[in-house]
């Protein structure tokens, strides 16, 4: 079983990361992670905050000589902010007070809440580990679960399908060609057209002060059928990705498959039929409106998973609040921030559903080694082809 905790605060000194359950003898360096951390921090919209960060990590423990010893795995991110907030964030008693406390709460942040939840008087002390910041740990964490998946031939895709309101038209192309076109957009989006407009929605809300959110796919080939269960609530894979997804900041829906559009049409519209392909002795489907997964179970099929990432809560023209210390209204001040990060997140989205996905497969092939899980997928793939 894959656990993982991620650790570190928004300006702090670093991210800290760690992830248990990953087999020995697999090869991992640095260069198999930064790469996916520089592309979380793509993206038209984004804040003056990605030009200061050029996310790369450190393996710190868990690998020697480019292999995992089948211990758990550290990983560390240094925030390059941290110069400008040593003090500010200093773990050392010394340093209290050398800045004001922060008394006003803005409307779609975890600040309110969470001030009156852990009591603190300073919403600095909420909004530093609520920050989006923290997915920077988890893509690196996701991009250890995606190189272990690649021995299965597992891939996963991500791309951005709609940004306020503004849907793509796209349809009949393969993820592999979903992918190309997505790593050459600032915003993940495969159609061109709808990119343009989506660029100039962004321009607008700039302008406006405000903020745009959207939807993105994501897209695993090559799952084998088997993965999850129906056998009780919390193995179902679904639930599972769901929850994966539902976990990053900002995320309000979840869709697998045909999604939400399955309550709309009759049954034998959703509903996929099944077929058999002789030559490659294989059970398949012409459509895949369940999205890859059938009664809580994988059988075959791409996963497709989308989720609604509402809008960044920080707005540059701001919603009335209250501060918490003189009760009195005021507008929210105003904070650097993203106006767009939907690109970024489809990125993240691709992390925690790796991590997922990497955890099913223990769970059902096990392996202390990657040499023994890969056996054991070996022989249950021959004997689902001999079915
Ligand atoms: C974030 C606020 C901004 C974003 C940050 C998430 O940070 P700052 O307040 O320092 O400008 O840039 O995202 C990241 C730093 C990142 O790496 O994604 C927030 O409040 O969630």
């Amino acid at each position: 079983m894959i656990r993982f905790l991620t650790a570190g605060e928004s300006h702090g000194q670093l991210l800290m990361g760690i992830i248990e359950g990953i087999p020995s003898g697999l090869e991992l360096t640095v260069s198999d992670i930064n790469p996916d951390l520089a592309r979380r921090q793509i993206g038209y919209g984004r804040g003056d905050r990605m030009r200061i960060e050029k996310d790369t990590v450190e393996i710190t423990c868990g690998v020697r000589w480019g292999k995992t010893l089948g211990t758990p795995v550290g990983l560390l991110i240094k925030n390059r902010d941290w110069v400008n907030w040593s003090e500010k964030m200093s773990p050392d008693p010394s340093s209290a007070d050398c800045m004001a406390a922060e008394t006003k709460p803005r409307p779609g942040h975890a600040d309110l809440q969470g001030i009156i939840k852990y009591s603190h008087n300073d919403t600095r002390n909420v909004l530093e580990r609520a920050s989006a910041r923290e997915t920077a740990m988890r893509v690196a964490l996701g991009a250890v679960a995606k190189k272990f998946l690649n021995l299965f031939d597992i891939n996963i895709f991500s791309h951005v399908v709609e940004l306020g309101g503004i849907k793509i038209e796209v349809k009949d192309i393969s993820p592999e060609a979903i992918m190309e076109k997505a790593e050459s957009s600032e915003l993940r989006c495969i159609d061109e057209q709808a990119e343009t407009q989506m660029r100039k929605l962004i321009d607008d809300a700039k302008k406006k002060g405000d903020t745009v959110g959207g939807v993105f796919e994501i897209i695993i080939t090559n799952a084998p059928t088997g993965l999850g269960s129906y056998s009780q609530w919390d193995k179902r894979m679904n639930a599972r990705l769901a929850y994966s997804l539902m976990s990053i900041q900002a995320i309000k829906g979840v869709e697998v498959g045909l999604g939400f559009e399955s309550a709309e049409r009759f049954g034998s519209a959703v509903h996929d039929a099944i077929y058999y392909d002789d030559e490659n002795k294989r059970f398949y489907r012409k459509t895949n409106r369940a999205g890859g997964i059938e009664g809580g179970i994988t059988n075959g099929e791409n996963i497709i998973l989308r989720a609604a990432m509402k809008p960044i809560a920080t707005l540059y023209s701001p919603l009335e609040s209250v501060d918490v210390r003189t009760k009195k209204p005021f507008k929210a001040s105003i904070e650097r921030s993203d106006i767009c990060a939907v690109p970024a997140a489809s990125v993240v989205g691709e992390a925690m559903a790796a991590i997922e996905m990497a955890n099913a497969m223990l769970e059902k092939f096990g392996g202390d080694s990657v040499e023994e899980s890969k056996r054991n997928y070996l022989a249950y793939m021959e004997y689902v082809k001999g079915i």
